[in-house]
Parts: structure tokens; C-alpha cells; sequence
């Protein structure tokens, strides 16, 4: 073949590859392991640009890994529970098992165009009932450690999706992650995961995580949100206890008041009868806040007196309980113990309500006064008023303040030391169709009883009547539904949620170990042998949510005796946003101010075709509603998925954002088409047969020195942080330097070539296997081991010396590197070129720069 045709050569060796089983994963081997894992997509029925780069990285890095001699999984599936499928059946009446299954279809058929090299024989589909028989199983190994359970809770209804969200679902501004809604609380029984039992782990092991970035593990403990302090009970007038949870014990003397959540269960009895109206009409405007909303900081302070006193347990103060809703029942214990002097919070409400204030931290050289203070003083000083604290400086160090409170505290039985987190249980059921059914049984007898393992899966029943609107689809299926309890007999009900979709993911990467298991899920040997995953790529959009339930899981399953090792992911990388150039009127607003390029007349001098304004240019993440998508197949069927590959592992390194550029696309493939053009040559003119023997020529060390430097810096591109862009540079300055070369008969030659194309092979493997062939090997490219640097061959023997006549640079000359400064000022001396300004002139001084230049002073 005389011209590079990627549509020929491409669909060509993936058939190959595929028949040969290049990809497929050694269970048994004596080769190291290499897990790489991208993350796996929800079957939107779309494969966009943002998923080809994402799969092209962790496919290099499978690529490179299989080279070095390791035995690499790399394998991909499908997130395919969730609403969007059943939301699609509801729009076009068809099965969201249908339209599921046909987006698989067509997604896999795009993904096996990319060329990358997955094990398929793994393959998994969560809605598929081979993979969800054993979700249901590990929700029943929960069930027996006691850490799935029920309660009645206020909960995050989605009234647009019509179901339950998780907590975590719910982002800052109170809208559901997925519908956008705004979530209302409802009271619901629901299932939970007992997550917070593993909070304390899953913060600590974030410190073993030194391949995850630290932005990832940070927003992991802030959402784990450990805050250290006490817990101290007070006593009611009526002798009931009252704990509070306090970050800061030590002010325990400067509590003035207490204040429970209005849903504190202890309200009802403390309120007194003349205060009952107002608290019952209190709790009532409460309950129609969101937390979100109770959580904002300059609120205006609202409460009301329950009539009833507490003791203040270290100096039996009788101080006011209030209820208030910025204090809140799903954190700490539901009620705090009010220091206005120190809290900022606190204070604003003790001046509404006109309660005392009293200092019991006074700054360095400060008077600070309860009656005068105009804000909280939450900084450090000296204990004051404070009984057996006075004198101590205040703080959370060793002999501090808040250690010797704590001490006191548990030497006098009144409270302990104790840590608090801002995680909370995990909401994991659904009142939605296309999911996980829930494999347990109501009976009137018994209660909750689980389905026996011997009756899994719990088949989700396909024959549904799809609506979006009035509870569980499965619960109308009364054949469905009514079972005997498999315990008693007695007629029963199956439960008729599904499971949070996040739950199919947190286990997926096990599953890929043993993916056919019929009997298990998963045999402990091949799960222990091949995680942990050693590469995960995917996008920052799960640095929260799933990383933290797979770890979750993982610690889980450890316990349970089914894993032996404590973290699922051993390195992270979080790949960049691919962004697309559109248009943007300034004078516009939302979804009207982006103007796509196929509708801008004039690159050049943009305007906007309705009003003429002119537009600005920008860079932004690739979207439907910004019409500025470039479809994979587009590039494809234009260039080749080898410059697809290339353009996008060169244009920017993994971690950042990548703008997508025609121009730079083009050269990829002008890039390869040049490699292309040197592998012809090197066959029609039967390059690189020189003979062997003899020394090598100045020529010949000087392109084994260019092929020993792409080597290594190609292997420290990768080793290092994934630099793939750096990579494909030094991939090009090969290209280039064989080119230059003026040796190639030299076998030297060959071995450039050689080595050119089986570095490019991660990088753009069809071509590379192609013109491996075309050197007349027989066995794939891909088999080749990964080259090894010959460090003499990066030793420079030779170096240029610069020459300069009164300070004036006049050309270099070539000399030994290992010259010392005698023998540089005789070469330099002598030297035709030295000779040409010098000859014939009285040299008055020599400045020898060793490695540099040399310098003759003569006199005129
Ligand atoms: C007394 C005190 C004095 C407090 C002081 C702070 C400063 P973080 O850091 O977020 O854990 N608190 C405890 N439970 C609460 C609840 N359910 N709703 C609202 N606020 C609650 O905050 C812990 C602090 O927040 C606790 O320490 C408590 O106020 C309050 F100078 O107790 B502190
Ligand atoms: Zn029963």
C-alpha cells in the first residue's frame, strides 16, 4: 500500500486482533497484573468525545503495560439501571430493557471502531440478571452484618422524578442531581446502608491513597466531615438526660442557654402547657424548611422558649431550653448547648431573644464583656470564669483548653470525648421501575424477611405499566408482589423498591475478576488476585459519590471475609473536560447566548445571525444545547481513529481540559501520514541492510542517541503522571531525526524504524501493526516487548564548543565531551575557523568555558 488509508487498515486488524485474543486477560500466568479500568458508561445510547478520550487514555496505559511483560485486564460494561431508560419508555412507550439493550447495541459496535483493547468476555450489564443476582446478594450479606436497615426518615422527594434521593444526591442549592428539581422532605420508611460505620476508615485511608489526586481525597474528607469534640449530658428539670454534641467543651461554662431541633424527640415533654401552641406552630414552619436552607449561616435567628430549664452539668447553672431550626436532627444529637460569647450563631440569637451572654475566653490584652460583645468571639485567649480551666489558654493543642475540658469531663462522669461526622447513612431505596429489586419480603408475621439465596435473582417482572407518577411501578403488580413468607407460609409482600443505582457500581470492578461466575460472586482467588485496580481513569463528576461507596463496599466485602485487601482503586486519574468552540452573545442570557459555529457566517468576525451583535469565541465543555460537539464518527470517517487517538493524547496532557482543534488534528494526521511515507521509503529502497561490523560513524551514534532519548523519555512520560502529550512529541522528534538521518543503510537505521513504530504502537495501533507487518514481521506489534533504553547509548561522546574572538561569537567546532580545558583551548586554537580571525595576531588571554565556549583575546 502505498498511501496511508486508515479505513483500510483499521476495521482490518481489529478482526485480526479480536480472533487472535490479543486482549483477553491471563487468569493464570506467572506475569506481574496490570488492572486498568475506565469507568463504565451509562448506555445513553451515544458514545461522545468526552468517553473517547477517557477510554484512549486507559487504553494507552493497558497498551503499554501489555508491552512492558505485564498480564493486563482491561475490560468494559454497562451502568444500565436508572431513570433515563425508564423515562424514555414513558416519552416513547417503549421497555427501558429495550431501549436499554439497543443502546448497548450500538455503543459497544462504536466502542469496537475505537480499536481499544478490551477483554469483551468480561463484559457486564447491571439490568442484566446475571450481574444483579449478586447485587442482590451482597444487599443480603449487608442484611446479615446488620448494616442494611429501615427507618422512618425525612427524606429528599424528588417531585419530578417522583422518588427518594440520597442526601448526597442533593446539591448545594437543593436540587435533585439528576432531574434538577427542587427536592421536598417527606416522612417515608426507607432502606439504609449503615455507611457510618466505616466513616472513621474511609477518612483514615484516604492517607494510603498517594495515587489519587489530592483535590479527589480532599473532597472525600470534607464530605466525610470528621469534627472532634464531646459529648456532654445536661439534665432536665424533670431529670431527663439531654446530650449535646460540642465541638467546644471547654466553653461549657459560657453556656447560657440549650437549644434543640424542633424535631428533638425530647420537645414534647419539655414544652410546658402555656408554651405548647407556639412550639407546635414552630415545629410545623420548620418542618416545611429544607436542611439546606436551616444550614445558611446569617439567617435571621428564629426559636421559641419550651418553658423548661436544664443544669448545666459543670457548674449547675439553670439555663432556658430553646427550640430553634438551625439546629438540626441529623447531626450530632439534636441539640447543643448555646455559647453565645464564642458562637456566632448562638450570639445572634441570644441578642433576638434577649438571654445572657457570658465570656469565658478573653483574648490576649482584650476586656471582653457579655453585655457590650457586638459579635462572637471564636478565636484563641486565656479561660476565664471557667472553674478548674481558668488560666489555661484556649485551644485544641496538647494542654490546651479543650483536652483538660474533656478530661474533667470524663473523670466527673458528665460527658466523654468523642468524634462526630457529617456522613450520614446511606438511602438506597427507589420508588422507581428500572432497577435492582429489592430481595426482601414483608410478612405480617415475621416482618422483614430476606429472599433465600437459593430463590435469586428476584427476576425484575418486565410486563409493567410505566407512568412516572404514584409510587412504586412494582407495587401495582399484585401477582408480582404477594408471595408466601418464605420463613412461616403466611401470605406476604415482596418489597417493591428498587435500589439506588450507585449500589450497581460500587461493585462492578470485582466483577470483571470472575465476570461468568453462575456459582459466586466472584471466586476469591481470581478477586485477590487481580485487584486492586492499579489504573482507574474517569471524571472528576464521581470524585465524590461513587469513589466513596466503592471504597465503601470494598471495606464491606473485606470484612465479610471475601476480599483481602483494603482499597479498591490504587491510582486515580481524573481526566479533563474535551471542550468545543461555540459562540457567545454577552448581550444574551441562559440557553439563547450560545451561538454555534455552524451558524456564524464569518469565523473571522463573528456576529450573532439574529441581531447582528458581534460574538466572542470561547472554549467550552461539549453539549448538545452549545452545538459544539464533534461526533467521534465525524473524525473517524475523516481521519482514522489512530489520529483521533493521537490528537487527543497530544494536544493535552490527561488531567486537563483539551479544546478541540481542527488544525491540531490535521497535524496528527499529517504526523502519521510522514511516518507512513518513511516506512515506504524504507522498504522500496531497501533501507537499513547496511553492514554491521566496524565502528559505528558519527551519524550512526548520533540517531542511536535520538532513539535511546525517545525510549526514555517516552518510558518517563508514562511511568511518571501519564504525560502522553510530552509522549507523542517524542515521537515526532524520532520521526524527524530518522528522516534527517544520513545513515540509512546502517542497521542503526533499521533499528530506529523498528523502534519508532513499536513505540508508537499504544499510542496509534492500527498503523503501527500495519507497518510492523509491512517490515515483514509475522507476529502482532502488540507482542513486542516495550523498548529498553541502552544508557551508553545516551552518552553524548561528542559536543559543540562555541568559539568567540573578543567576546564575539564566530561559529562552534565540534570536540570530545570528555576534553578538559587544556586540550579545548589547543582544539580551539587550532581550529580552522579559531585560525581564520586569529592567524598571524598576538593571543593575549584564553577564556575557557568548560562544556561552553572558548574566547581568544588578541590584540588588534
Ligand atoms: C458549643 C460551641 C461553642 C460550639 C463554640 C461551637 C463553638 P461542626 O464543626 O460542624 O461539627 N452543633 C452541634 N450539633 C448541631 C446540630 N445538630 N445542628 C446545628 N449545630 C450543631 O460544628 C459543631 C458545633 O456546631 C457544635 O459545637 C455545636 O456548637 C454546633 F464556641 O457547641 B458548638
Ligand atoms: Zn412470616
Amino acid at each position: 500500500e502505498s498511501r496511508y488509508n486508515p479505513a483500510a487498515i483499521e476495521e482490518k486488524w481489529q478482526a485480526t486482533w479480536d480472533e487472535q485474543g490479543l486482549d483477553k486477560a491471563l487468569d493464570d500466568s506467572s506475569k506481574p497484573k496490570f488492572y486498568a479500568l475506565s469507568m463504565f458508561p451509562y448506555p445513553s445510547g451515544n458514545l461522545h468525545m468526552g468517553h473517547v478520550r477517557n477510554y484512549t487514555i486507559t487504553d494507552v496505559i493497558a497498551r503499554v503495560r501489555r508491552m512492558q511483560g505485564y498480564r493486563v485486564l482491561h475490560p468494559m460494561g454497562w451502568d444500565a439501571f436508572g431513570l433515563p431508560a425508564e423515562n424514555a419508555a414513558i416519552d416513547r412507550g417503549t421497555h427501558p430493557a429495550k431501549w436499554t439493550y439497543q443502546n448497548i447495541a450500538t455503543m459497544k459496535g462504536q466502542l469496537k471502531r475505537l480499536g481499544l483493547s478490551y477483554d469483551w468476555d468480561r463484559e457486564v450489564a447491571t439490568c442484566s440478571a446475571d450481574y444483579y443476582h449478586w447485587t442482590q446478594w451482597i444487599f443480603l450479606e449487608f442484611l446479615k452484618a446488620g448494616l442494611a436497615y429501615r427507618k422512618e426518615a425525612s427524606v429528599n422527594w424528588d417531585p419530578v422524578d417522583q422518588t427518594v434521593v440520597a442526601n448526597e444526591q442533593v446539591d448545594a442549592d437543593g436540587r435533585s442531581w439528576r432531574s434538577g428539581a427542587l427536592v421536598e422532605k417527606r416522612m417515608l420508611e426507607q432502606w439504609f446502608l449503615k455507611i457510618t460505620d466505616y466513616a472513621e476508615q474511609l477518612l483514615a485511608d484516604l492517607d494510603t491513597l498517594n495515587g489519587w489526586p489530592d483535590k479527589v481525597k480532599l473532597m472525600q474528607a470534607n464530605w466525610i466531615g470528621k469534627s472532634t469534640g464531646a459529648e456532654v449530658t445536661f439534665t432536665t428539670e424533670a431529670g431527663d438526660d439531654l446530650t449535646v454534641f460540642t465541638t467546644r467543651p471547654d466553653t461549657l461554662w459560657g453556656a447560657t442557654f440549650m437549644v434543640l431541633s424542633p424535631e428533638h424527640p425530647l420537645v414534647e415533654t419539655l414544652t410546658t402547657a402555656e408554651q405548647k401552641d407556639a412550639v407546635h406552630a414552630y415545629q410545623k414552619d420548620a418542618s416545611a424548611k429544607s436542611e439546606l436552607d436551616r444550614m445558611v449561616e446569617d439567617r435571621e435567628k428564629t426559636g421559641v422558649w419550651t418553658g423548661s430549664y436544664a443544669i448545666n452539668p459543670v457548674n449547675d447553672a439553670k439555663i432556658p431550653i430553646w427550640i430553634a431550626d438551625y439546629v438540626l436532627m441529623g447531626y450530632g444529637t439534636g441539640a447543643i448547648m448555646a455559647v453565645p460569647a464564642h458562637d456566632q450563631r448562638d450570639f445572634e440569637f441570644a441578642r433576638k431573644f434577649d438571654l445572657a451572654v457570658t465570656v469565658v475566653v478573653q483574648p490576649e490584652g482584650e476586656d471582653l464583656d457579655g453585655d457590650t460583645l457586638t459579635e462572637a468571639w471564636p478565636g484563641d485567649g486565656v479561660m476565664v470564669h471557667s472553674g478548674p480551666l481558668d488560666g489555661i489558654p484556649a485551644g485544641k493543642g496538647a494542654g490546651q483548653s479543650v483536652e483538660k475540658a474533656i478530661a474533667h469531663l470524663e473523670s466527673t462522669n458528665k460527658g466523654k470525648g468523642t468524634a462526630n461526622f457529617r456522613l450520614r447513612d446511606w438511602l438506597i431505596s427507589r420508588q422507581r421501575y428500572w432497577g435492582v429489586p429489592i430481595p426482601a419480603i414483608h410478612c405480617p408475621d415475621c416482618g422483614i424477611v430476606p429472599v433465600p439465596e437459593a430463590d435469586l435473582p428476584v427476576v425484575l417482572p418486565e410486563n409493567v405499566e410505566l407512568s412516572g407518577r404514584g409510587g412504586s411501578p412494582l407495587a401495582k403488580l399484585d401477582e408480582w408482589v404477594n408471595v408466601p413468607c418464605p420463613s412461616c407460609g403466611t401470605p406476604a409482600k415482596r418489597d417493591t423498591d428498587t435500589m439506588d443505582t450507585f449500589i450497581d457500581s460500587s461493585w462492578y470492578f470485582l466483577r470483571y475478576t470472575d465476570a461468568r461466575n453462575e456459582e459466586q460472586v466472584f471466586d476469591p482467588k481470581k478477586v485477590n488476585d487481580w485487584m486492586a485496580v492499579d489504573q482507574y481513569v474517569g471524571g472528576i463528576e464521581h470524585a465524590i459519590l461513587h469513589l466513596l461507596y466503592s471504597r465503601f463496599f470494598t471495606k464491606f466485602l473485606r470484612d465479610r471475609g471475601l476480599l483481602n485487601f483494603d482499597e479498591p482503586f490504587q491510582r486515580l486519574l481524573t481526566q479533563g473536560m474535551v471542550q468545543g468552540l461555540t459562540y457567545r452573545n454577552p448581550n444574551k442570557s441562559d440557553k439563547n447566548q450560545w451561538v454555534p459555529s455552524d451558524r456564524v457566517a464569518d469565523p473571522e468576525n463573528p456576529t450573532d445571525p439574529e441581531t447582528g451583535e458581534p460574538l466572542e469565541r470561547v472554549y467550552a465543555t461539549m453539549s448538545k444545547s452549545k452545538g459544539n460537539g464533534v461526533a467521534p464518527e465525524d473524525v473517524i470517517a475523516r481521519y482514522g481513529i489512530d489520529t483521533a487517538r493521537m490528537f487527543i493524547l497530544f494536544k493535552a496532557p490527561p488531567e486537563k481540559d483539551l479544546e478541540w482543534d481542527d488544525a491540531d488534528v490535521e497535524g496528527q494526521s499529517r504526523f502519521l501520514n510522514r511516518v507512513w511515507r518513511l516506512l515506504t521509503d524504507f522498504i522500496e529502497k531497501g533501507q537499513g541492510d547496511g553492514d554491521a561490523s566496524g565502528e559505528w560513524s558519527k551519524a550512526e551514534k548520533d540517531l542511536r542517541r535520538a532513539i535511546h532519548t525517545a525510549i526514555k523519555e517516552i518510558t518517563d512520560d508514562i511511568e511518571g503522571d501519564y504525560q502522553f502529550n510530552t509522549a507523542v512529541s517524542e515521537l515526532m522528534k524520532l520521526s524527524n531525526a530518522l528522516s534527517d538521518a544520513t545513515c540509512k543503510a546502517s542497521p542503526i537505521y533499521r533499528e530506529g524504524v523498528e523502534t519508532l513504530i513499536i513505540l508508537l504502537a499504544p499510542f496509534a495501533p492500527h498503523i503501527a501493526e500495519e507497518l510492523w507487518h509491512e517490515l515483514g514481521h509475522a507476529e502482532s506489534v502488540h507482542l513486542q516487548a516495550f523498548p529498553k533504553v541502552d544508557p551508553e547509548a545516551l552518552v553524548v561522546d561528542e559536543i559543540p564548543l562555541v568559539i568567540q574572538v573578543m567576546g564575539k561569537t564566530r561559529g562552534t567546532i565540534t570536540v570530545p565531551a570528555a576534553a578538559d580545558k587544556v586540550m579545548l583551548e589547543t582544539l580551539a586554537k587550532e581550529s580552522e575557523l579559531a585560525q581564520k580571525y586569529i592567524a598571524g595576531k598576538e593571543i593575549k588571554k584564553v577564556i575557557v568555558v568548560p562544556g561552553k565556549l572558548v574566547n581568544f583575546v588578541v590584540s588588534q
